[in-house]
């Protein structure tokens, strides 16, 4: 039986929302309503829905169709799986009410965007869709956000689509909805308020300024791991519930939120579901993307290297294991929390990655390199450099890249610049400023890296 509202009404014991979904009303539009937001937001929020059914989500895929094909046939109803060595749990989540797709018509998505009952617009969409330079500024040349400037109310890129959604906001006298960022960058939400910022002074300086002045944009670290499904996990959530579910999400049993309490258009209580909200988030998103993602990705490229399909098979490789060890701990010789806090959150990862049941490919992880290891390795070696700390093994996941770029076509939106560049040699590579920055100069940083190639 396939799910529906109807077969999850007449289904066995599966946990399901505890609300009336005909109770729930929108509140948050999401842009880009992938896997991840359904294992991470869209559960804190569907936690929230009895008590305050006003948050409901609408979900907006940027270009793909694919997850509003699954989701509209099901009412936006699917099943998040929780895997460990002990099993797995099912539980049918009810917070996304309907999905839009971006790439088939702007006019719903902006509607959804400006509708007054909209009081929070999250987003999830990867580094790249932040559309920046090295510097961390709108990178203006940019395709998409060439195109933007010229057409900017049909906008295809993320600074465009929200500056247009605040402009007709303003124009309509509506308040604007709080920017909340999701994605795996250092001050994510400064980050994105300052690409936004820039796009509409393009645009527009008094609108820029009523940004500036009005709409808040809140940081937040994410984490849930969260691997593609596959046609495996939908054959077994199928026998577990009984009802077939075109794209459920599996996920660890590990969530974790942490977000600044900057929400003056209001929000759920989403501290009720487990988030905790902090005055400054820098030095948990530090934490997260330098110990958790700088340690995956150094093991989704030396992994890939050796042929290791999974983080658990890396895991099971002693050798890996203990560099993956070595670049938790130099990474937190570079915070700031206290270091047996930052001891125990190691350990704990290290757990999370030896998961026998989750299969998170090395290779889902190896994408967009360019975009990620500026936050999660480089500078942190930077830092451990110039405080005379070791950063050897911070530097073997640098290294790795660079050999998986001799080997490997990679899926990131520098492909063509690192595909010439890797065919010349580690070197051409590291001359990259846009990937790397002043570092590029740096010779120590150099011989540092090119001494630990691997074979
Ligand atoms: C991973 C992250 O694919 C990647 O780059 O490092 O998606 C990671 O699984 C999450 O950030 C965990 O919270």
């Amino acid at each position: 039986m396939k799910l529906t509202p109807d077969a999850l009404a007449r289904a066995g014991t599966i946990e399901r929302p505890a609300y009336d979904r005909a109770d729930v009303t929108p509140g948050i539009v999401h842009l880009g309503l992938g896997n991840f937001h359904r294992a991470h937001q869209a559960v804190y929020v569907d936690e929230c829905l009895t008590a305050t059914p006003d948050w409901g989500i609408r979900g907006i895929s940027l270009r793909r169709p694919d997850m509003r094909d699954a989701l509209a046939p099901q009412s936006g109803l699917y099943t998040l799986a929780v895997r460990d060595g002990a099993g797995t749990a099912a539980r049918v989540i009810g917070s996304v009410l309907e999905v839009l797709v971006a790439g088939e018509g702007l006019g719903p998505v902006l509607a959804a965007m400006t509708d007054p009952a909209t009081r929070i617009v999250s987003l999830t969409v990867t580094e790249k869709g932040y559309c920046r330079d090295g510097a961390g500024d709108l990178d203006q040349a940019h395709p998409a956000v060439v195109a933007d400037l010229k057409t900017p109310e049909s906008p295809g890129s993320v600074p465009g689509l929200l500056v247009e959604a605040l402009r007709l906001r303003r124009a309509a006298g509506t308040a604007p909805f709080t920017v909340l960022s999701c994605d795996n960058l250092p001050e994510n939400g400064a980050a994105l308020a300052r690409v936004v910022r820039q796009f509409a002074a393009l645009r527009d300086r008094e609108l820029a300024e009523w940004i500036r002045a009005e709409v808040a944009f809140p940081s937040s670290m994410v984490d849930r791991i969260v691997p593609a499904t596959t046609e495996a996990d939908r054959a077994e959530i199928a026998a577990l519930t009984g009802l077939e579910d075109a794209w459920p999400v599996v996920t660890e049993p590990f969530s974790q939120w942490v977000v600044e309490d900057r929400f003056p258009a209001g929000r759920p209580d989403l501290a009720a579901a487990g988030v905790q909200f902090v005055s400054d988030v820098a030095p948990y998103e530090h934490m997260k993307l330098r110990m958790l993602n700088g340690a995956h990705s150094t093991l989704a490229y030396l992994g890939q290297l050796r042929g290791h399909e999974t983080v658990s098979d890396v895991m099971g490789d002693a050798e890996l294991a203990e560099l993956v060890a070595g670049v938790m701990t130099q990474a937190a010789s570079t915070l700031s929390l206290p270091q047996d806090e930052l001891s125990a959150y190691a350990t704990r990862l290290q757990d999370r990655f030896r998961n026998p049941a989750l299969h998170h490919k090395t290779a889902q992880i190896a994408m967009d390199g360019s975009q990620k290891l500026p936050q999660r390795l480089l500078a942190p070696i930077a830092e451990a450099h110039a405080a005379g700390r070791p950063w050897d093994a911070l530097a073997t996941g640098v290294a790795g890249w660079l050999r998986y770029l001799e080997r490997f076509a990679p899926e990131d939106p520098m492909a063509p610049e690192l595909r010439l560049a890797a065919a010349k040699g580690p070197n051409a590579v590291l001359d990259l400023r846009a990937v790397f920055g002043d570092l590029s100069d740096a010779s120590w940083f150099r011989e540092g890296v090119l001494a630990r190639l691997p074979a």
